[in-house]
C-alpha cells in the first residue's frame, strides 16, 4: 500500500496568495484522494528537520526560512503509483521549465517558491507522511 501514498505540501506563497482552493481542485480533478489534510505553520527547527536531506546545499537555509515563513497545507494523497503520478501533476522543480497545465507552471513563481511539494520516492513519502500525520489523523 505504501506506493499508493504521497505527501503534498501547498507552500506558503500559494497559501498566502489564495491558491489553496484552485490547487485542491486540480488535485481532486486528477483523481487523487485526500486521506489526511491540515494547515500548519512550521517552526524553523521543524522545517530544518523536514528538509534534512538538503542540508549543506546552497539553497538549504533559504528553503527552510521560506517553508516556515507562513502557514502551509499538508496532505496525504492516495492514487495508484502516487509518487510518480503526483510528480507529473506538479511538474518540474523550476516553474519555468514545468509543462503547461502543471501546478508549478500555473502557480510557481521561482525555483524556491514553486507552489507545492511532492515526495520524490516511496521511501521519502513514508518518512514525510509520518512527519506530518499521526495514525489518528488519517482516513485510511
Ligand atoms: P523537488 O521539490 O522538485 O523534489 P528538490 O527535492 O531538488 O526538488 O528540491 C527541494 C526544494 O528545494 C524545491 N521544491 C525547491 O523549493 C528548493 N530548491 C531546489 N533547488 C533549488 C535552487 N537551485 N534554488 C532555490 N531553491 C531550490
Amino acid at each position: 500500500m505504501a506506493n499508493n501514498l504521497t505527501l503534498a505540501i501547498i507552500k506558503p506563497n500559494s497559501v498566502r496568495t489564495g491558491k489553496t482552493g484552485p490547487i485542491l481542485s486540480m488535485i481532486n480533478e486528477a483523481g487523487f484522494m485526500i486521506i489526511a489534510m491540515k494547515m500548519v505553520r512550521l517552526t524553523m527547527q521543524q522545517a530544518e528537520l523536514f528538509y534534512e536531506i538538503h542540508k549543506g546545499k546552497p539553497f538549504y537555509e533559504g528553503l527552510v526560512e521560506f517553508l516556515s515563513s507562513g502557514p502551509v497545507v499538508a496532505m496525504i494523497l492516495m492514487h495508484e503509483n502516487a509518487v510518480e503520478k503526483f510528480r507529473e501533476l506538479i511538474g518540474n522543480t523550476d516553474p519555468a521549465k514545468a509543462a503547461e497545465g502543471t501546478i508549478r507552471r500555473m502557480f510557481g513563481v521561482s525555483v524556491q517558491m514553486n507552489a507545492i511539494h511532492g515526495s520524490d520516492s516511496d521511501e521519502n513519502a513514508i518518512r514525510e507522511t509520518n512527519f506530518f500525520f499521526a495514525e489518528t489523523e488519517r482516513y485510511y
